[in-house]
């Protein structure tokens, strides 16, 4: 497998976000998100750790374009800071917010590299949180106003978009399970938070055609997608992997592209007190905004079986109206997460986006693997020995490839992530990064998955 078995035009790139990386968060005028109070609550991220300085990467943003374009990608997605350029959400602006984006897509394309943006990686600013956050409606219009604002700001230069990214996880890992900021167990919230995403996500892309720069721009959203998979034979297994598959894929899919949500999910939800808030029209509102791409952020596949009597009692599912169980097969590699290593799944989800989503344009804007990095390499041109994620990433490109010969319309890849970086509830404990950062310096080093998707890149 060789860059050149790829498509001419297709998207090579890293990704980031903005919480996760940037640091600084009272600099320059910046407001408060609500990931900066979750990390203030005492016990919900490990170790204490905050986002106050993460990478720096709001200082060191020349260097880390630097690093890209001695990497050889061609494209590069970052997320912008909603309270960066809004400190309250809505209203006054903050200019130099506004400035350092400008500074980073300069840089950028300076460098050759295309610019990928994502609207929402999940710093949700406080001050719209305090008035309800996603689940008020009213959330739904700011968001879009924030949109506009990007696009006025950035849309001559930045021609790919991305709404939401991982909506599920914002609506369902912060709103139900609890893990995530703003930290809410309760599932009419959850529920609520979803459809309102999704909304916001449509009116985002309506606005965006509208925009100067949307005439010949791309613009789509970001789903975290697992195959679902039944752990045997068994009916009872299978529908538990039907029902993984309504909750994890078919929420979000199906109202974007079909105009409904999947039964009987839906009734169960409804059932459980958890309606969809939706008024009259919205449902094919949201479907009739057609988008340009989906983005695909891909790590693991789901094996579930359907839970035991016992399992439902000590909670063991994801809630008492989702009775089944993940399970990690016997045998199964493992990343430090400790998610399953399946790169075949990368396949199967592709393949399935093609057949049941009308063969949407396909980005992957997510894929890598947090390992424990823990080799240090003698004597070569990189810090880090880390050949389980550079196998990680040849195993997950071969996949990609596999797709493409078979129809699908994949268009690009983004490796998670550029660099080691904040991994929310987790802290800095996990490292995802192709490049290595020591958190005490702030010193970035190659590491040998880096180095090899350098050489990867090159050979064309
Ligand atoms: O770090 C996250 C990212 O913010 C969203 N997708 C999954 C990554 C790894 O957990």
């Amino acid at each position: 497998m060789k860059r050149i078995d790829f498509p001419k035009d297709f998207l090579w790139g890293t990704a980031t976000a903005s919480f996760q990386v940037e640091g600084s968060p009272d600099g320059d005028g910046r407001g408060k998100s609500i990931w900066d109070t979750f990390c203030e609550t005492p016990g919900k991220v490990e170790n204490g750790d905050t986002g106050k300085v993460a990478c720096d990467h709001y200082n060191r943003y020349k260097e880390d374009v630097a690093l890209m374009s001695e990497l050889g990608v061609n494209a590069y997605r970052f997320s912008i800071s909603w309270p960066r350029l809004l400190p309250d959400g809505a209203g006054q602006i903050n200019q130099k917010g506004i400035d350092f984006y400008n500074k980073l897509i300069d840089s950028l394309l300076e460098k050759n590299i295309t610019p990928a943006a994502t609207l929402y990686h999940w710093d949700l600013p406080q001050a719209l949180f305090d008035k309800g956050g996603w689940v008020n409606r009213d959330t739904v219009e700011r968001f879009r106003d924030y949109a506009e604002l990007a696009y006025s700001h950035y849309g001559d230069r930045v021609k790919n978009w991305f709404t939401h990214n991982e909506p599920w996880v914002t609506a369902f890992v912060g709103n139900l399970q609890g893990r995530h900021a703003p930290g809410y167990k309760d599932l009419k919230t959850a529920v609520a938070v979803s459809f309102h995403m999704v909304l916001s996500h449509a009116m985002a892309v309506e606005a965006y055609r509208k925009s100067p720069g949307g005439k010949d721009g791309k613009i789509g959203i970001v789903l975290n997608l697992y195959p679902a998979v039944p752990a045997s034979d068994s009916t009872e297994d299978k529908n538990a992997a039907e029902l993984c598959d309504a909750y994890q894929n078919r929420w979000f899919l199906d109202p974007l592209y079909k105009g409904s949500y999947p039964e009987p999910l839906r009734s169960i939800f409804e059932k459980a007190g958890a309606p969809i808030p939706e008024k009259s029209g919205d449902l094919s509102f949201i479907s009739g905004q057609k988008t340009d791409f989906l983005g695909l952020n891909y790590y693991l596949r789901k094996v579930v079986r359907a839970a035991t009597d016992s399992e439902k009692l000590e909670a063991k599912t994801p809630h008492p109206t989702l009775p089944y169980v993940e399970i990690i097969p016997q045998g199964a590699q493992v990343t430090a997460m400790p998610w399953e290593v399946h790169p075949e799944s990368l396949y199967d989800v592709l393949k399935r986006l093609d057949v049941d989503y009308g063969s949407p344009n396909i980005l992957v804007t997510e894929n890598g693997a947090a390992f424990q990095d823990d080799k240090l390499a003698a004597g070569a041109n990189y810090l880090i020995d880390d050949e389980d994620r550079r196998s990680f990433l040849e195993t997950h490109f071969v996949a990609a490839l596999k797709a493409i010969k078979a129809g699908v319309n994949l268009k690009g890849f983004f490796v998670w992530s550029m660099m080691d970086n904040f991994e929310w509830a987790r802290g800095y404990s996990k490292r995802f990064g192709i490049f290595h950062v020591d958190y005490a310096t702030k010193k970035r080093s190659w590491k040998k998955s880096g180095r090899w998707y350098q050489s990867f890149l090159k050979k064309d």
